[in-house]
């Protein structure tokens, strides 16, 4: 059938992307999947996060950056537990950027929050989207065919298989992210920095901790790790907060660390909160990008453009 076909030239396209994301970060630890596509609604690198089981939660320890005398773990990052996640995904590389997020806003005839005090005319495109409600990142998460992670999810991919503190080690590397201590101008006059400066992780994603905190699909509960399931965790039911992930630019070195947990109201909108979407496996098979790609940015060398493909099959 022709759209089969067309699918397999999808594939063909993406794993020609996949080479050339894997070939553009030479010199950085790559994708540990070899895999990744470039979306072509948004236009970000989404990396494929494998299924698998990871322990969750606070790594007792010292792990340096400003950890605070009287405790090493903070009780709602305990008890410390195997979570296994049983589908595979994909996750973008990067948080969302400020020039993707006025891409959905065009497409979606919506219009941008105010800008932060360090961007206020949002002229840093290659900046992480920040001051968006859990909404407003889910309803982007969702045009570009997903939705939010959840905080498991989150933070399987986030230790990419390590089991430290931090994703490097058992203390606080500024090579990896972007916190006061790092950032240009530091918590006072500081602010979000471009993404991918620094180091990723060996799944491939980038400011997995650092630069901004993220927003994740759960309701916060403090409790929610001694009675959560074994398997795909989507957090409480309800609740007055959602989570958020990875710490920011505004925060201390300690804060980090893989397991901290951050929560806030959903319809707030901070300076130093953003997040990134993830896709279903199949998102490449055809039939889960919802709405038909708009061609708004043509490959210009040429080449059959990844857009032009998903224009064709997949509505
Ligand atoms: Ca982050």
């Amino acid at each position: 059938m022709v759209s089969n076909r067309i699918c397999r030239q999808l594939t063909l396209f993406g794993s020609f992307l996949a080479v050339l994301t894997l070939s553009l970060s030479a010199g950085s630890p790559s994708a540990g999947q070899g895999d990744a596509f470039t979306n072509p609604k948004d236009g970000l690198t989404y990396v494929r996060i494998p299924a698998g089981s990871f322990r969750m939660g606070c790594v007792p320890g010292w792990a340096g950056g400003y950890k605070p005398a009287v405790k090493e773990c903070n009780s709602e990052e305990t008890p410390r537990h195997i979570v296994t996640i049983t589908e595979p995904f994909y996750l973008s590389q990067t948080e969302v950027t400020v020039g993707a997020f006025k891409r959905f806003c065009e497409a979606t005839g919506r219009t941008m929050p105010d800008g932060p005090h360090f961007d206020p005319k949002w002229e840093c495109d290659s900046c992480p989207m920040v001051r968006v409600t859990w909404e407003e990142a889910n309803a982007y998460c969702a045009w570009v065919g997903g939705r939010l992670p959840t905080e498991a999810e989150w933070e399987h991919a986030a230790r990419a298989g390590t089991s430290d503190q931090y994703y490097w080690g058992g203390s606080f590397d500024p090579k990896h992210a972007w916190c006061r201590e790092n950032v240009p101008g530091g918590r006072k006059t500081g602010g979000t920095q471009p993404v991918a400066a620094l180091k990723p992780n060996s799944w491939g994603l980038y400011d997995a901790v650092g630069n901004v905190w993220e927003w994740c699909l759960d309701w916060y509960d403090p409790a929610y790790y001694g009675k959560g399931p074994a398997k795909d965790p989507k957090g409480p039911d309800s609740g007055e907060f959602r989570v958020q992930r990875g710490g920011s630019w505004y925060d201390i070195p300690w804060v980090m660390r893989l397991s901290a947990r951050g929560r806030t109201k959903m319809g707030n909108r901070l300076d130093n909160t953003g997040f990134r979407c993830l896709l279903p496996e199949d998102v490449r098979a055809c039939g889960h990008i919802p709405e038909p790609i708009e061609e708004a940015h043509p490959a210009s060398s040429g080449r059959p453009s990844a857009a032009g493909v998903v224009l064709a099959t997949c509505r």
